[in-house]
């Protein structure tokens, strides 16, 4: 096991870079972040070529260092070539045992998940942890569907035994609930790279994060 895989027991913010919506580009957003204290980043870029993202994706890395869980997005390709922690991937991507029949047993698999079945599923199948989405409507995602609302984090959450990421529409007015509804991490895309002080943005929801679920 990798000793990255240790730190998804203690994920508080995850931070999705979304070059689209980024105020100061991605590598910006990245610096600021892992500065601010968040232990995982993954690289979410769907406007650039692969050899542009092979380089940015090795930036990436050398930012996170040893600190930081580095994954990828869907391009098992990229985070090969770079020797990313893992990847995340959707329903529809590369299917899980395949990935990590690709990736070795020590890589990270993230999957993203939409209701109890596809939790059980996932960790079934050997994901190391769940993206749950979306929590609330979100204009980041075109595709993401209406939210499922906080409730239903406990229910995933009580389902299966490893951890469960929030992610949707989420911000520091909301994230509380998220929390203390029983998701272990969360995922604020927009409210973080939109804001116009990324670090500062991150420090407060980590701070909120870590006071919801009792980890000060
Ligand atoms: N995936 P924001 S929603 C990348 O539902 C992504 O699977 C989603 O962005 C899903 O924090 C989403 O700005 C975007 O709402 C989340």
């Amino acid at each position: 096991m990798t000793g990255k895989k240790d730190l998804l027991a203690v994920l508080d913010f995850y931070l999705v870079t979304d070059s689209g919506l980024s105020k100061k580009g991605t590598l910006s957003d990245v610096q600021e972040a892992v500065a601010a204290g968040c232990r995982i980043v993954q690289y979410r870029e769907k406007n650039k070529s692969t050899k542009e993202m092979v380089a940015e994706a090795s930036q990436i890395k050398s930012i996170c260092g040893a600190d930081a869980i580095f994954l990828v997005n869907d391009r098992i390709d990229v985070a090969l070539a770079v020797d990313a922690d893992g990847v995340h991937i959707g329903q529809e991507d590369m299917p899980i045992d395949i990935a990590r029949a690709i990736l070795g047993a020590d890589k990270i698999i993230g999957l993203t998940v939409h209701n109890i079945s596809e939790a059980i599923e996932a960790e079934r199948s050997g994901a190391d942890y769940v993206g749950l989405s979306p929590i609330f409507d979100t204009a980041t995602k075109s595709d993401a569907g209406t939210g499922i609302g906080t409730e239903r984090i406990k229910d995933v959450k009580n389902a299966i035994n490893i951890p469960v990421v929030a992610i949707g529409g989420i911000n520091k007015q909301n994230c509380r609930s998220v929390i203390e509804n029983g998701a272990d991490s969360l995922v604020a895309i927009s409210a973080v790279v939109c804001s116009d002080d990324v670090k500062r943005e991150t420090q407060e929801l980590i701070a909120v994060i870590k006071s919801a679920s009792g980890r000060i």
